[in-house]
């Protein structure tokens, strides 16, 4: 996240805000997606899931049900899952009730309170399965306890599409490191969104009710309570917009009127019209991924979609070198 690593803040508050203001300097101006998770915003996000425009949460379940037994024929006994960015692992109980003698589980997030919460919760329905909480910012390296880097299988667990969130060279260092977590005899099994008409996925980005334009203006609400800013939540608008030569969708707050932000004894002069960029969701095609996917030295093993291809997931392994 912080840029300048040389640099050593007495306040971790410090380190954010001086993050959010060299986005806010850039052209165009770009505020981090990590801000939409706080509290309400993960409400927020629970509720784009049980939107009827948003596709990708519902039909990844429906694959996870459909095919998640030949998804752990392959996985295979006694893996070890590494889970980055677990949230509530909702959908990793549907691998781990499938996987034969599962050796450990473990999830991997940045917020202590959602990890050891849903970590408590699994250990009570998974009395057998070593449940081992990592709490860590997995963009970041971060090191797993011995026995789970020793483990034979290791398999790490993406879901969700959240790698759509990362830019190219994001994403394929992202890919390396879970290549690196899992050793040459370990799998990555992966959430991917497919490309498609992009009035589908326009809407999924841009609700009827309007609660996805409430989670991109709660980063900005986000930010004024965590850093003390001014932002005013009633001047600016939620934008979601297909991208198509990045193949992506992007997520804009677009700035109603001209206005001054003051942040960090600084003031951002924001113009009327001017957009502040707050997220990537990039969508891949089976090719597409395939290719990225082998930049990181993973192959493409097995896909699983549903009968629409909207969605995928997809268990990756290590290249073989010639
Ligand atoms: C949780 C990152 C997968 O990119 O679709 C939902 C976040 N943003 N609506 C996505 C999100 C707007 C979501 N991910």
């Amino acid at each position: 996240m912080a840029k300048h690593p040389n640099l050593v803040h007495a306040n971790p508050a410090d380190a954010l805000t001086t993050d959010v203001l060299e986005g806010l300097k850039k052209e165009p101006k770009e505020l981090s997606s990590v801000w939409f998770y706080d509290e309400l915003g993960s409400f927020l996000f629970e509720n784009i899931c049980e939107l009827p425009e948003y596709y990708i949460t519902r039909t990844e379940l429906q694959i996870m049900h459909a095919h998640g037994n030949e998804m752990a024929r392959h996985i295979g006994p006694e893996a070890a899952v590494i889970e980055l960015g677990s949230g509530t692992s909702m959908k990793t109980r549907l691998l781990l009730d499938r996987l034969q003698d599962p050796l450990a589980y473990v999830p991997v997030d940045i917020s202590r309170e959602h990890l050891f919460d849903a970590a408590g919760a699994l250990a009570k329905d998974y009395a057998n399965l070593h449940i081992v909480p990592v709490c860590a910012d997995f963009t970041q390296n971060f090191d797993l306890p011995q026995f789970i880097q020793t483990a034979p299988r290791r398999v790490v667990y993406f879901p969700g599409s959240t790698l759509g969130n990362f830019d190219r060279t994001q994403a394929r260092s992202l890919l390396a490191r879970m290549r690196e977590l899992v050793g040459k005899n370990g799998a990555v099994l992966i959430g991917i969104d497919l490309r498609k008409d992009p009035g589908v996925l326009e809407r999924a980005y841009d609700d009827a009710a309007g609660v996805t334009a409430e989670f991109n203006i709660n980063a900005l609400r986000h930010v004024n309570r965590e850093l003390g800013a001014d932002f005013d939540l009633d001047a600016f608008e939620h934008l979601a917009v297909w991208v198509e030569n990045e193949s992506r969708i992007e997520m804009h707050l677009v700035s109603k009127r001209d206005q001054v932000v003051h942040l960090g004894g600084e003031q951002v002069r924001i113009g009327r019209g001017e957009h502040l960029r707050t997220e990537y969701c990039h969508k891949y095609t089976l090719e597409s991924f395939s290719e990225l996917a082998a930049t990181a030295g993973l192959a493409v093993n097995r896909v699983w979609t549903d009968p629409d291809q909207q969605f995928s997931v997809q268990l990756l392994e290590p290249a073989r070198l010639q």
